[in-house]
């Protein structure tokens, strides 16, 4: 039930049209005018561009050329300046907005804070000062090792404001995982916190970094600045660390934002990939800017009004579009909440909801699966009544987690975006226009105007309405990625040379397999490459079987998904182990335990199976489709006879 099958796609035939008052009332108000925009977009996607990139950002220089595509490397806004601080905070603080909540944080356990624009300006700005003080320049890389506090998105804009680019690491990542992100950015400067709350318990950060850091293992930072949060015991390096409330405070709150080029680096994000390292997915100022702007702006419906709500974390790419950048730009109210769902408070989103009056929520489909565990009484005892749109990403949503999304926490009233994006897109590709769209449970529906989506097969042909392909993009757009930091060789491999180009037009592979129905309706059916999606977490096999055969007792490994109801799929891991170990419950756990030093807790394998051999090709592949199938406890599907050693399989079979 968890991720949706071809067989229950083509049956969903439900259809939900916008609701006229939602329409009227829209930045975009009818499938006319998408339609228009779209096919405006579609004839001179620069032009079109352009045009919005003037009339929706502010610029220091305006830019001499639009467009600059030599794939697959492409420039937006070529000569351009501007700061996307500038565009979040200054150009606010002119206007009524200037006294509006910009951040509202609901922290754990009963903390809360609103920072208005005003506010919010002059803690990046002395943040900013904080930074330049401790010898951050512009160009220079600084990671963030944070919980989800204020300080994150204020640490983010000071970066951007002194042209210094962010690399933000998840909380969850291990000190393994996260020296390694830094050494590759070669990071300047760590912003972290003594610790973070996450789920009724206070967590270590600082330790972790320390941990890093420990025997100059990245030689290129040279100061750690600790934000205190959860007040817990710090080691202290007194050369090195600094604490942030004993800086920032007193800092010049006087410090103009720099004038990037639009092609300046804004931030290198991590994400997982096929091969064991992750890449550092690079992006740049003006592009990002605008796109993040337009898609909250027509996609969301973003309007003063609002409260908007996205439950991501700031480690990941849709907190830092969806959460920070996208919102501040349109002059929103964002919501950040430190809290999750937990044993101890089930009801909390629904709390917050009610508390504040969130008018737009968005969240992952493994959330919403949890939810419905948890029962229809939670929501169902908390006023929701101001809620008006509900977003849904990460990883295709079930028609049926849809149903209940839409009736039991939309009243039936909201409409369902369901934005189908990735770290490397920047912001969403396929979405609703919620005042124009009619939607089916369980499609990301139709691309944003400017976004030239295809399925096609492997040599790049588009396939036939309602046969499965390969999602691509045919133009490049403004957030698209524009490398992987410090590998060209890479980011060409992995996005532009697995399906040829068409008639000279590049396509950029998405790695996910998609259908479109006879109406045009994208229906994303998940990763075709080694990538899965645990709870919405993207993770590498590749990158589990490099931390499991690091431990002494592995041979050889291989990790697969299995489906799992909750968290959409889960890691399992099939392990050979070297002559002198033999299997047990203990070298079970202390195998988890490794993955999650080496990775961190969202990588730790559901369950492992000790095998005495892998089934391989005769060439000595792995053939992991078995190892699928042995996995979610289906039969073999498919060809057993390329297999080096048929017993092997059967033996595996038997030991299920
Ligand atoms: C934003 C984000 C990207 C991968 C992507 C897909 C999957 C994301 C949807 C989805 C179906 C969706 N970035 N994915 N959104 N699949 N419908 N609406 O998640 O880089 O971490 O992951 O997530 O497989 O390629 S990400």
């Amino acid at each position: 039930m968890s991720q949706p099958t071809i067989e229950s796609i083509l049956q969903e035939k439900r259809l939900f049209r916008p609701a006229e008052d939602f329409s009227s009332a829209a930045h975009i108000s009818s499938m006319a005018q998408y339609q228009a925009l779209y096919e405006q977009a579609a004839a001179d996607p620069a032009a079109f561009w352009a045009e919005l990139a003037e009339q929706e950002l502010d610029w220091f220089q305006k830019w001499d050329q639009t467009l600059d595509w030599q794939p697959p490397f492409v420039k937006w806004f070529v000569g351009g300046k501007l700061n996307i601080s500038y565009n979040c905070l200054d150009r606010h603080l002119t206007t009524w907005r200037r006294n509006k909540a910009a951040l509202i944080w609901e922290g754990e356990p009963g903390d809360s804070r609103t920072l208005t624009y005003a506010q919010l300006h002059r803690e990046v700005c002395q943040m900013a000062n904080v930074l330049k003080d401790l010898g951050v320049k512009k160009g220079d890389r600084v990671g963030l090792y944070m919980p989800m506090i204020p300080e994150a998105a204020i640490a983010m804009l000071a970066c951007a404001r002194i042209g210094a680019a962010h690399t933000v690491i998840f909380g969850g990542f291990s000190a393994d995982a996260l020296r390694d992100r830094l050494n590759d950015a070669e990071a300047k400067v760590v912003i972290t916190a003594d610790g973070g709350f996450r789920k009724d318990k206070a967590v270590p950060l600082k330790a972790a970094v320390d941990q890093a850091l420990e025997d100059n293992a990245v030689p290129s930072v040279a100061h750690v600045l600790v934000v205190q949060r959860t007040q817990q015991e710090v080691n202290w390096q007194a050369d090195r660390d600094v604490w942030w409330h004993e800086r920032q405070p007193t800092a010049s709150a006087d410090c103009p934002a720099e004038p990037m080029d639009s092609e300046d680096l804004l931030f290198i994000l991590y994400t997982s990939g096929t091969t064991g390292k992750p890449k550092g997915v690079v992006h740049t100022t003006g592009g990002y800017n605008l796109y993040t702007h337009m898609t909250l702006k027509w996609a969301f419906d973003i309007k003063d009004t609002d409260v908007y709500w996205c439950t991501a974390d700031v480690g990941w790419i849709t907190g830092h579009s969806y959460i920070v950048y996208g919102p501040l730009s349109n002059g929103a109210t964002s919501l950040m909440y430190e809290g999750a769902p937990r044993a101890s408070n089930p009801g909390c989103f629904w709390d917050v909801v009610e508390k504040y009056g969130v008018t737009i929520f968005y969240t992952a489909p493994t959330a919403i699966r949890a939810f419905i565990k948890m029962g229809d009484e939670l929501p169902k005892a908390r006023d929701l009544s101001s809620l008006r749109l509900l977003g849904t990403v990460g990883e295709p949503i079930n028609p049926e987690a849809w149903m209940w999304y839409h009736e039991v926490i939309g009243g039936g009233q909201c409409p369902i975006v369901d934005t189908w994006w990735q770290t490397e897109t920047g912001g969403f590709m396929l979405t609703p226009l919620p005042g124009a769209t009619p939607t089916k449970p369980g499609s990301a529906t139709k691309p944003f105007p400017g976004i030239l989506a295809d399925v096609v097969d492997l040599d790049g042909n588009p396939v036939g309405a309602n046969e499965g392909g390969y999602l691509v993009i045919k133009h490049p757009w403004p957030s698209m990625m524009r490398t992987v930091y410090g590998n060209d060789e890479r980011y060409r491999k992995t996005y532009w040379e697995h399906i040829p180009p068409q008639d000279g037009q590049y396509l950029y592979f998405a790695g996910d397999g998609a259908r479109r129905d006879e109406d045009g309706y994208f229906w994303v059916m998940g990763r075709v490459d080694d990538v899965l999606n645990v709870s919405g977490h993207r993770l590498g096999t590749m990158e589990i079987e490099s931390a499991l055969v690091s431990h002494p007792a592995v041979a050889e490994a291989a990790v697969v998904g299995r489906k799992d109801e909750l968290k959409g799929e889960d890691v399992f891991a099939f392990v050979t182990l070297e002559g002198q170990y033999s299997p047990s419950d203990s070298l079970k756990a202390e195998l988890k335990q490794h993955v999650v030093k080496e990775i961190g807790a969202i990588a730790r394998p559901g369950d492992i199976r000790f095998a005495d051999a892998l089934p391989k090709t005769r060439s000595g592949k792995i053939i992991r489709r078995f190892l699928r199938n042995l996995a979610s406890g289906e039969e073999i599907v498919g060809d057993a006879t390329t297999m080096e050693d048929q017993s092997v399989l059967d033996k595996l079979r038997e030991e299920a």
